[in-house]
């Protein structure tokens, strides 16, 4: 972490009234922190359309029972075994299962992992959460 850097800031009072209430709503402590989440994130977005190197976390929920559904979750990861760092599996109750699929390698990759995933039958959820390292 390197220093803390004070800057002022104008801006429109509706927009700023808008920006309070969002705040409250997600539960930020400060608006400092808010601001700080809203421009990390408008970066990662950048590194994103640059084709960056990032790590990212995929969710997955779905019912162990539909036809073909384990097969072709296996075949799509195995497809990515070079992004794929790890997997891990969750019985959540007698029939949903959840699992989080941790991938490193091109935004654009990691994103096309999880529409794969995301388009099988059976897949009642899936998510894709993308970090950088810098
Ligand atoms: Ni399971």
């Amino acid at each position: 972490m390197s220093k803390l850097v004070r800057f002022g800031v104008s801006l429109d009072g509706k927009l700023l009234q808008r920006f309070d209430e969002n705040i409250r709503r997600k539960g930020y402590p400060t608006r400092s922190k808010a601001l700080a989440d809203l421009i990390y994130n408008s970066l990662v977005q950048r590194d994103r359309l640059e084709g960056r190197e990032v790590v990212g976390t995929i969710s997955l929920v779905y019912d162990h029972r539909k036809r073909e559904l384990m097969s072709r979750l296996t075949r799509v990861q195995h497809q990515f075994h070079h992004q794929i760092i790890s997997s891990q599996h969750v019985h959540l109750d007698r029939h949903n299962c959840l699992e989080i699929i941790i991938a490193r390698g091109k935004a654009a990759e990691i994103e096309k992992l999880n529409s794969r995933l995301r388009a099988i039958k059976g897949v009642k959820h899936a998510s894709v959460n993308i970090a950088t390292a810098g």
